[in-house]
């Protein structure tokens, strides 16, 4: 990532967001910038790229990076390039949001956290999902024995969907940018074209309408993308990886048939 030159007047910086797979990364990215670059989903594995989220004020520029949910399964290309972009991601930025959820830490934040140890890039460790909490008094004991496990610079519990505790995040995460020229213009939000939003768009809407019936790995790409007066005109295709040999043929059959039926809804915009 280029880092320009050293201003008296303005800060800016990269922090990354980083975490194991649907612990809220792409929901607190959306919220801190007020709007939506990221898709999100109740399935793991959502985000795929890495995506630039700009929020400038007069004197800041936090240019956060949503990642890909860190994968203990290695064997899947797709997953070891996500995780590949990962690692070369927390290298490169000023500071690093490491998101877990509620009072669980399992062996997916041990392995983002074993990743983290090798890097001087300060950590802020956030615990999202605390309004799913019940009991908020088992918060402080967690707390006490995850600032065991690392020299975390904060803890901060959070709810990225609730928006609790998201500007106190905001105002530490601005104390961290150095002095730096902005390097985006101050209304640009991202660095992804519109063509890729619309497509990340329709995906989301595919696996959060259709997630049960689809296998993971759908893939959309924007085959006409056309402003004509007010209407913008998109055509989308979407791939899916084919099934593999079923165990089931009568119960794939009628997967399929579900499928082109939702699909087909969609057009009208009941799906969507
Ligand atoms: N209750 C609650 N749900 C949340 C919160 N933050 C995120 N979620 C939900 O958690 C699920 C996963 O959110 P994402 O933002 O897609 O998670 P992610 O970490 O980006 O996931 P990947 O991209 O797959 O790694 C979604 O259903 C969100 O609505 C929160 O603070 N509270
Ligand atoms: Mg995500």
């Amino acid at each position: 990532m280029n880092k320009s030159s050293e201003s008296k007047h303005t800060r800016c910086g990269f922090i990354a967001i980083v975490g194991r797979p649907n612990v809220g990364k792409s929901t607190l990215l959306n919220h801190l910038l007020r709007q939506k670059v990221s898709i999100t989903s109740r399935k793991p594995q959502t985000t795929r790229h890495r995506i630039l989220g700009i929020n400038s004020d007069a004197e800041h520029q936090c240019i956060y990076v949503d990642t890909p949910g860190l994968h203990s399964n290695q064997q899947k290309a797709l997953n070891k390039v996500m995780n590949n972009t990962v690692v070369s991601v927390i290298n490169d930025v000023d500071l690093i949001l490491f998101l877990i959820e509620k009072t669980n830490f399992n062996e997916g934040d041990h392995r983002v956290l074993e990743l983290l140890s090798k890097t001087h890039t300060p950590v802020l460790l956030l615990i999202n999902k605390i309004d799913l909490v019940k009991d908020k008094e088992s918060l402080l004991p967690h707390i006490n024995a995850l600032s065991k496990q690392q020299d975390f610079n904060e803890i901060v519990p959070v709810s990225a969907l609730g928006g609790h505790n998201l500007r106190k995040i905001e105002e530490l995460v601005k104390s961290y940018l150095p002095r730096r020229e902005f390097l985006f213009p101050e209304d640009q939000v991202t660095d992804r074209s519109s063509r890729f939003l619309a497509a990340e768009l329709i995906r989301e809407k595919v696996i959060r309408q259709l997630g049960d019936e689809l296998p993971y790995e759908v893939t959309v790409e924007i085959e006409n993308f056309q402003q004509q007066e007010s209407i913008l005109h998109i055509h989308g295709l979407i791939l899916v990886e084919k099934a593999g040999p079923e165990k089931n043929p009568g119960r794939q059959r009628w997967r399929a048939a579900k499928t082109h039926r939702q699909l087909r809804q969609g057009r009208h915009g009941n799906c969507f």
